[in-house]
C-alpha cells in the first residue's frame, strides 16, 4: 500500500517511538525483580514515546490539533483536523514485561478518524489504514473473519480492575457471551484488539470505559477490513461514548444486542 503524505508521516512516527520503547523493553525485563519496580521507568518510556511522536507528527503538520494520553489536547490552527495518540498501548503488559503494546496513532478530520496506524515493534506487525484505501497488515491486505455462527466465534474484551466503576457491566457482559461463543480473550490492549479484529484474528470486542487515545485508530482499521463499529450505545460514537462494540458483518448485529442488553 503506498498511502498518502500523512499516512507515511504517522508509520515514521510510530516506527521512531518503537525504537524507543523497544530499548526500554528490554531494560523493564530486567527491573521486574527490583524491589521498587520498573513504574516510574516505563512512565518516562511512555512520556518519552510521546514526545518522539508529537515531534515529528506536529513538525510535519504544525497546524493539526493534538490530543495525546500523556500530554493531553492542544488545539491547531487547522481546527478540523487533530492527531489522537496512544504513544504506548497496553502499558501495564509493558510493564510485567509482556509483549504485547503497541503505538496506536489516529488522525481525525472532523470528527471522523481517516487514517490509523497500530505498530506492534516486539512481533514487527505494522497495522494501517486510510479511508477509502482499506486496511493493510505489512503491506498485506485486512479482511475481517468471515465467521457466521456466535457460537464458534471468539470475542475480545478489557475487564475492568482496580475499583473500575465499569465492572458489574461488563461481568454481566460475559455472564450474557460466555454461554453463546467458543471464548473471550483478555490481551490488555485495546489498540491490538481492534487491529486483530480487522485481521480476522478475532471475530469481535467490545469495551467499556477506554479513552479516544486507545480506539481511535483500530476504529478505522476495523471499518476499512469490512467490519463495523461503534459505541456501547446504539448509534453512539465510539470516540463520544468511552466505549466501543467491534465485529465483524456477519457476527455484528448478534453480538452488538448481546453487550447492548
Ligand atoms: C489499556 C487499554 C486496555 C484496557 C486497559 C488500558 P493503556 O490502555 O488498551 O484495553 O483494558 O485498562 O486502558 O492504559 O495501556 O494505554
Amino acid at each position: 500500500m503506498q498511502g498518502s503524505a500523512n499516512l507515511n508521516l504517522m508509520i515514521k512516527a510510530a516506527r521512531k517511538a518503537a525504537r524507543s520503547l523497544v530499548k526500554d523493553f528490554r531494560e523493564v525485563e530486567n527491573l521486574q525483580v527490583s524491589a521498587k519496580g520498573p513504574g516510574d521507568f516505563v512512565s518516562r518510556a511512555d512520556r518519552e514515546a510521546e514526545r518522539i511522536i508529537k515531534e515529528e507528527l506536529r513538525g510535519g503538520r504544525p497546524t493539526y490539533g493534538w490530543l495525546g494520553e500523556e500530554t493531553g489536547a492542544e488545539a491547531g490552527e487547522d481546527p478540523t483536523r487533530r492527531w489522537i495518540v496512544d504513544p504506548l498501548d497496553g502499558t501495564t503488559n509493558f510493564l510485567h514485561g509482556l509483549p504485547h503494546w503497541a503505538v496506536s496513532i489516529a488522525l481525525e478530520h472532523r470528527g471522523e478518524v481517516v487514517a490509523g496506524v497500530i505498530y506492534d515493534p516486539v512481533k514487527d506487525e505494522m497495522f494501517v489504514a486510510e479511508k477509502g484505501q482499506g486496511a493493510w497488515m505489512n503491506d498485506r491486505r485486512m479482511r475481517v473473519s468471515g465467521r457466521g455462527a456466535m457460537i464458534e466465534a471468539i470475542f475480545a474484551t478489557g475487564v475492568p480492575f482496580g475499583g473500575r466503576g465499569t465492572l458489574p457491566a461488563t461481568l454481566q457482559d460475559l455472564a450474557r457471551l460466555m454461554p453463546v461463543c467458543a471464548g473471550v480473550r483478555r490481551w490488555g490492549s485495546a489498540a491490538l484488539d481492534l487491529a486483530y479484529v480487522a485481521a480476522g484474528r478475532v471475530d469481535g470486542y467490545w469495551e467499556r470505559g477506554i479513552s479516544a487515545w486507545d480506539m481511535a485508530a483500530g476504529l478505522i482499521l476495523v471499518r476499512e477490513a469490512g467490519g463495523f463499529a461503534q459505541g456501547l450505545r446504539a448509534g453512539a460514537k465510539p470516540l463520544e461514548d468511552g466505549g466501543v462494540i467491534a465485529g465483524n458483518a456477519a457476527l455484528f448485529e448478534p453480538f452488538a444486542a448481546i453487550i447492548r442488553g
